[in-house]
């Protein structure tokens, strides 16, 4: 029997097969929870219809993080195929690709520093939010991505970087006020992995160059690494475990 058997999750973020969200899916259905998957846009809808039915769901709700209505729509409708939630994953994030290339103050402007932070972080509290009554009064537990350009100034990761540290006390505030009805918060910081996200950010590839070289493991991290870990942190294996960022990332910031 599988260590997540007889939990119910949630999962947003994928975006194609590469997504770190479908590694943490694979991970979970391996362990025998039951998923429901979300899409952003129209564009996307297919595309998670499919991995939908490789893992045998047939939830798929739209859910653009942008939008105070949808979230609503969303866990509105969960609500009316599940009566309660054990895990929450969010695994979104997003900044205006000219924020992502050359110095942090090249590409700033209001508007993109805004929308990182609205996106990447508060979009962790609204989900957050939106779904505690169905997360609340059983052992459940909420897990989000982050980057080590939340602690470290990297070159290009920029406002991004900000949006993550701001995203990883984020997990910390919920962590202390959702303890109480049973609700865990923990955060991955993952290694570099070429995905869609990954792609908009300059100087990406030199960075998985990097990794290879000098983590301790001398590789970089896969989505079947993060999705395993993740599988575990939203288990009851982990049940002493809560605002927490564990690191998967080859071991690289341990590095001075
Ligand atoms: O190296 C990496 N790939 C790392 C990613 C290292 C460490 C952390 N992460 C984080 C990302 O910052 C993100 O929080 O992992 C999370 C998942 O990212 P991913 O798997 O690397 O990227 P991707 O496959 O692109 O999925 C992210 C998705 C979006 O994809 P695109 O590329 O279309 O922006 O987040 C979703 C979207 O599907 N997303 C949204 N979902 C709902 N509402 C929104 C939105 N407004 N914006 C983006």
């Amino acid at each position: 029997m599988g260590f997540l058997q007889g939990k119910r999750a949630l999962i947003t973020g994928i975006a194609s097969e590469r997504s770190i969200a479908s590694g943490i899916a694979e991970a979970m259905h391996r362990e025998g929870a039951e998923l429901a998957f979300t899409y952003q846009n129209e564009k996307l809808k297919s595309r998670v219809q499919k991995a939908a039915e490789q893992f045998g769901s047939d939830i798929v709700l739209p859910l653009d993080v942008a939008d105070d209505a949808q979230i609503q729509a969303c866990f509105d409708e969960l609500g009316k195929r599940w009566d309660r939630l054990d895990i929450l994953v969010h695994a979104i994030a997003f900044a205006p690709r000219e924020a992502l290339a050359g110095g942090f103050l090249d590409g700033l402007d209001r508007e993109g520093f805004r929308i990182a932070q609205d996106i990447s972080a508060y979009s962790l509290a609204a989900l957050t939010k939106a779904a505690r009554p169905l997360l609340t009064g059983h052992q459940s537990s909420v897990l989000t991505l982050s980057y080590l350009g939340a602690e470290r100034a990297l070159p290009n990761y920029n406002v991004m970087g900000v949006a993550k540290a701001s995203l990883e006390a984020t997990v910390r505030y919920l962590a202390l006020n959702l303890g109480a009805e049973g609700i865990r918060v923990n955060a991955i910081s993952a290694g570099p992995i070429k995905t869609l996200a990954a792609s908009g950010i300059g100087s990406f590839r030199k960075i998985l160059g990097h990794v290879e070289q000098y983590a301790p493991l001398r590789r970089t991290v896969t989505i079947e690494d993060v999705g395993n870990v993740g599988a575990f942190l939203c288990s009851d294996l982990a049940a002493g475990v809560t605002g927490e960022v564990t690191y998967v990332d080859a071991g690289y910031n341990i590095l001075g």
